[in-house]
């Protein structure tokens, strides 16, 4: 399905408007998304190996390398046109909310600012026993490196499988799905939980549901409309003919 005229006047018309993305919204960086077959992270690595807390105190210096490389991937990467796009649509919108499952920084360096980040962000470290933040690391010593407070190791500030999600962001993401007129996933597999569940509880309380990926997945046949398109090449599109029709009705009032 195509941008159709109901979609632009849908979004034009919002004064509630919900994002979620994932992996998908970065693909186009050169960041590898998770789950796609071919150069998704999984395919070559296996999750309960490295993305859970039992990984980490199995071969905590395993998952610590295998950050520090993804680490290198996301600061060398730059924003792309989807990232972009979404900056210039919240400027239309007095309530737009950003959640995002990725940890990657890359809507923070596109000019987002009410972002809300469900599964941390791999540029902070805090340490595994207490849950001090480290403000700067050693990555030539000992590794992963210790906790100045209490002498634990540091790990990286995201959400492993079987932990929790920051409670603010949480909160403030289901409110916002809640109150939601229109909600857009993003390069999401919607998979995983509890984020996965969002445009779900945006579209049960009534919001238009649009979903942007190149796949189907199992939220597609929930949506209002699944645009199957890269997120770079449909996203600034979309935008532009919300933006253009915004325009021209505030010139013809
Ligand atoms: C494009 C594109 C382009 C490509 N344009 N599109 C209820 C039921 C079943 C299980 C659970 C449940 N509740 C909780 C669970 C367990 C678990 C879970 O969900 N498991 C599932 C696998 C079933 N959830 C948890 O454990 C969560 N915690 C929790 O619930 O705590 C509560 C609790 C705690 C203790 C006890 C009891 C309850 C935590 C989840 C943490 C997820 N962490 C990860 C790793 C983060 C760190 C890291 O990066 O290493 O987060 S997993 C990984 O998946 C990462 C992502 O943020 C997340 C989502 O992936 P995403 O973004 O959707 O990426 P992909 O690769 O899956 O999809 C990319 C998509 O883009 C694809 O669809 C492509 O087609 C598309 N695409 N290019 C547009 N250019
Ligand atoms: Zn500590």
């Amino acid at each position: 399905m195509g941008i159709s005229d109901e979609l632009v006047e849908r979004l034009r018309a919002a004064e509630h408007v919900a994002v979620l993305t994932g992996a998908g919204v970065s693909a186009e960086s050169g960041v590898p998304t998770f789950r796609d077959a071919q150069t998704g992270l999984w395919a070559n690595y296996d999750p309960a190996e490295l993305a859970t807390p039992q990984a980490f105190l199995r071969n905590p210096r395993l998952v610590w390398d295998w950050y520090a490389y993804r680490r290198q991937t996301v600061e060398a990467a730059q924003p792309n046109e989807a990232h972009y796009a979404l900056v210039d649509l919240e400027q239309h919108y007095s309530d737009f909310t950003l959640i995002t499952q990725n940890i990657d920084s890359l809507h923070w360096r596109a000019g987002s600012r009410d972002l809300l980040e469900l599964h941390g962000n791999i540029s902070r470290v805090r340490c595994f026993e207490c849950a001090t933040y480290a403000p700067g690391w050693d990555e030539e010593g000992e590794l992963p490196p210790r906790c100045a407070r209490c002498g634990g190791l540091l790990r990286p500030d995201v959400v492993w499988f079987g932990e929790g999600l920051p409670d603010q962001a949480l909160r403030l993401a289901y409110e916002a799905a809640q109150r939601s007129q229109v909600f857009l996933s993003v390069g999401t597999s919607a998979i995983v939980q509890p984020a996965a569940s969002l445009p779900l509880i945006a579209r049960r309380s009534g919001a238009y549901l649009i979903e942007i990926n190149v796949e189907e997945t199992s939220l597609s046949v929930f949506a209002d409309c699944w645009l199957q398109d890269q997120a770079g090449t449909v996203l600034p599109e979309l935008v532009r003919r919300v933006i253009r029709d915004i325009q021209s009705r505030e010139e013809g009032a």
